[in-house]
């Protein structure tokens, strides 16, 4: 060992509050509302260096709407997303009763982080295409195309359930409302959000794509290798990265280092970057707008940090309580997304506490009566509801080819050579004959 170095040591970053010590937030690269530069949008990647270390804001202290990032939206949008913001609370908060009740397995709310998804989805268009994670329901709750029974039943895993029980709640999939099935392995939908994109780009199409990953998952490879085939082909897409302080129990600063933020990463990969406060409704609308302009003028990517807190759970298994204080979410910075916006509204004199309260009650109603219906179609812990085991094998070629076939006549066979009595009349042990004689 040479005496003129010390040993070599690894630095591991560490979260900056534990339980019972308040977190010191000073490591958030602030900025004041209103203070960052608007490019155009055909601004060059390298350009974009100075926003991916900043935070672009529009929502003051006070409520208002400063800076040249503040959106032209007229007040029947803002209305309807404050309520979109509010519904998809109104929808988490009964679904996590529905867990603790054990009606469902299973569920993952977005609270704190409503205005990324809610305001994203107002900025794309019909026929553009998300791919999101399991905290994007703000994108099909803000549009309104699916029904809330219809989410729910697929929650429950009932007989309504448009997935049949081959996914876990949450992990949604509507192709007629731009939101691609989501994929539980974390950051794939990267690739094949930037895969999809450059499919519509060789088409001719103008439909755009979004993808959707956490501060966590940004550590995958797959995160790293859809940055290079997006920058190379310059394809269409929205690349989207919720940094909401934490994984599961892992500090944000354990995926992204303490060096640079993950909006850097894109600047690194010569894709134009924006670092945004994913809070501020505001500054959402307006930086999704100029990355979808970006994208459909044939401009490239646009990667957006967006900085938000995950004031909930990670998911109902998880216990925040035991690595981050109690009052972390009231002492964050940026604070709640839906206050910021209701204080916005009423300094214009577009809403009003009383109406606030009249709307938050409708849609507890709402989610309550949706809720009420969709257990009357059952699920799996209700009912005790099993999906036949031909559900297995079916939706993945149109027509089912021979081997599977047989296969799923072995299933059966096996199903009542065990003595089990088939959950489902489709699977009694002389259906597969029954379905060949049809
Ligand atoms: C490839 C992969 N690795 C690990 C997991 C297990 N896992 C599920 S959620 C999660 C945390 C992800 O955190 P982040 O990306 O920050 O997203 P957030 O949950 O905060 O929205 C992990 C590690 C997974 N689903 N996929």
């Amino acid at each position: 060992m040479s005496d003129a170095h010390p040993p070599l040591r690894l630095h591991v970053p560490e979260p900056s509050g534990r339980p019972g010590h308040p977190t010191d937030f000073s490591y958030l690269r602030l900025a004041a509302a209103g203070s960052v530069a608007r490019p155009p949008v055909d601004v060059s990647p390298v350009d974009t260096a100075e926003l991916a270390y900043t935070l672009i804001r529009v929502l003051d202290d006070e409520g208002h709407a400063v800076g040249p990032w503040a959106p032209e939206a007229d007040l029947a949008l803002l209305r309807r997303g404050l309520g979109a913001m509010l519904r998809l609370r109104a929808f988490d908060a009964r679904m996590l009763i529905a867990q603790r009740q054990r009606k469902i397995s299973f569920y993952m709310q977005a609270l704190g982080e409503e205005a990324i998804a809610t305001a994203h989805a107002l900025a794309i268009a019909p026929g553009d295409m998300c791919f999101p994670t399991y905290r994007q329901q703000g994108l099909l709750l803000a549009r309104d195309d699916i029904s809330l029974v219809e989410l729910m039943c697929q929650a429950l895993s009932n007989a309504r359930d448009p997935m049949r029980g081959r996914q876990l709640p949450v992990m949604y999939s509507y192709k007629r409302a731009g939101y691609f099935s989501i994929t539980g392995n974390l950051a794939t939908q990267y690739i094949q959000a930037v895969g999809w994109a450059m499919a519509s780009a060789i088409k001719g199409d103008t439909k755009i794509a979004s993808a959707w990953i956490g501060d966590g998952a940004t550590a995958e490879a797959d995160f790293h290798a859809a940055l290079v085939f997006a920058h190379v082909y310059r394809a269409p897409v929205i690349l989207n990265v919720v940094n909401n302080q934490y994984a599961i129990s892992t500090f944000q600063a354990i995926a992204g280092g303490e060096a640079a933020t993950f909006a850097a990463r894109g600047v690194g990969a010569g894709i134009a970057s924006l670092r945004v406060d994913g809070n501020d409704f505001l500054a959402v609308l307006a930086a999704s707008r100029w990355a979808t302009e970006r994208a459909r003028a044939n401009l490239g990517p646009t990667l957006i940090e967006w900085v938000t807190y995950r004031a909930g759970a990670h998911s109902t298994s998880d216990d925040p309580s035991r690595y981050r204080p109690a009052d972390d979410w009231q002492r964050f910075p940026l604070g709640d997304p839906v206050e910021r916006l209701r204080r916005h509204l009423i300094g214009l004199g577009a809403w009003s506490d009383e109406e606030h309260e009249r709307t938050r009650l409708a849609f507890e109603a709402e989610v309550a009566a949706a809720l009420k219906e969709a257990e009357s179609h059952g699920g799996a812990l209700i009912d005790n509801h099993v999906p036949p085991v031909a559900s297995m094998f079916e939706d993945v070629y149109k027509e089912m080819p021979r081997h599977l076939r047989e296969q799923l006549a072995q299933a059966r066979a096996e199903w009542a050579q065990h003595g089990a009595h088939p959950a489902h009349p489709a699977d009694a042990p002389d259906a597969s004959a029954k379905e060949g004689q049809a």
